[in-house]
């Protein structure tokens, strides 16, 4: 059953009626173009086949009923939550997502009615690929629908303000200072192709990305290492990045072009110099990587994946001994290239491979974590999904 036939299932059994609408998004793999969202830089993102979806349906007491189907097959239930009283702190754990995205359309002046949401889907929670962006941006499609504005309709609103409301609650509802990459993703990405992101412009490229076609697969590797922005190292690493940028004089990172990073860097304390290092030289990347796409050579991206995982390793310092083992493992056994994907301290880790390797380069991937005592990782290859939208 598809995460959207799930959630009308179990709608249906929560609430003895069927949801008026039904809407998804997916989780995602980052290409290359890591901790540029924030500094005003270019990404370079691929939506997963793995979504979660969210039926709904309105209720008439003005309040928020949330309920998600658990991996178990049991429904969880939080409080239904008087829409007036969201608050950022009011809510903890899984119910802040979609009470963020209630609370941040709120604040748009959409007027959100009371709902029922069932909350179904299977993109791997924790695991760096995007699953909390995934649902908030199918809650706020589901909740703008029920607001009279759905996304394909007549009063939609642009999916680029979308993208930033989602981004209002998850940073100031759920805490976490993320970017615009993973919400742009979801909403924005289209099958066979890579969604080149420029940031700052708001401009976005749909790149053919058809590893099929020409013999390769990206595989997936789940490193099991959890992660949480609100937790980790990567405010730090905004702050750091927002800090050299004040100091240079500058909007944003985005603004050092590589032949201008010695300049800068001379006149920067030495603990912000790894970390414009790594901005401004993953930003190259991904134009590098995007011209290499355009040309149709899909297996040159490689080195850049890898000189990317590098800059994150050695430079962002945000890399974690479970996503370099896998990382070291891939390319010993040939991977093209390989780099850990999305924010870091944990999460996935990607390998473009020659289709006839990936079994190898697979149980390579396997045994290296098993010699360092690791848990397994999860494995699996993706090919580029479609964007959020209506399932019914
Ligand atoms: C996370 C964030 F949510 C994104 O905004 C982005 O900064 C990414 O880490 C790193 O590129 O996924």
């Amino acid at each position: 059953m598809s995460p959207a036939e799930s959630a009308a299932e179990a709608f249906g059994g929560e609430h003895g009626r069927a949801p008026s609408a039904v809407w998804s998004a997916p989780g995602r793999v980052n290409l290359i173009g890591e901790h540029t969202d924030y500094n005003d830089g270019f990404v370079l993102p691929i939506a997963l086949p793995h979504r979660i979806a969210v039926a709904a349906a309105p209720r008439t007491d003005g309040r928020l009923s949330v309920a998600t189907l658990g991996d178990d097959g049991v429904l969880h239930r939080a409080d239904p939550t008087p829409l007036d009283a969201l608050a950022p702190g009011a809510q903890t754990g899984w119910a802040a997502y979609p009470a963020g995205v209630a609370w941040a359309l709120r604040g748009q002046g959409i007027d959100v009615p009371g709902a029922d949401l069932v909350i179904a889907g299977d993109v791997p929670a924790g695991a760096g690929l995007s699953s909390s962006h995934a649902l908030e941006c199918a809650v706020a499609l589901a909740l703008l629908d029920l607001a009279g504005r759905p996304a394909d309709g007549p009063e939609a609103a642009p999916l680029s303000d979308v993208a930033r409301w989602v981004q209002i609650s998850e940073n100031d509802f759920v805490g976490a200072p993320t970017g615009l990459l993973d919400q742009t993703a979801s909403l924005r990405c289209t099958e066979s192709h890579a969604l080149f992101f420029d940031v700052r412009s708001g401009e976005l490229e749909q790149i053919p990305f058809d590893t099929g076609a020409v013999g390769l697969e990206l595989l997936v590797i789940d490193t099991r290492a959890k992660h949480s922005h609100s937790e980790s190292g990567y405010g730090e690493r905004r702050r750091g990045c927002e800090h050299a940028a004040d100091l240079l004089g500058i909007k944003a990172l985005r603004d050092v072009s590589v032949a201008e990073l010695d300049e800068a860097l001379a006149v920067l304390p030495e603990e912000l110099r790894p970390l414009v290092r790594h901005v401004v030289t993953e930003n190259d990347r991904v134009i590098s990587t995007v011209a290499e796409l355009d040309a149709g050579e899909l297996g040159s991206i490689g080195p850049l994946l890898t000189a990317s995982h590098v800059s994150m390793r050695d430079d962002y310092r945000i890399s974690c001994l479970e996503l370099d083992v896998a990382v070291d493992a891939a390319l010993e056994a040939g991977a093209l290239g390989a780099r850990m994907t999305g924010g870091g301290f944990g999460g996935s880790a990607i390998a473009l491979v020659r289709a006839q390797d990936r079994e190898r380069i697979g149980q390579a991937v396997l045994a290296s974590y098993e010699e360092h005592g690791l848990t397994p990782p999860r494995l699996f290859t993706a090919t580029p999904a479609a964007g959020a939208g209506r399932d019914r």
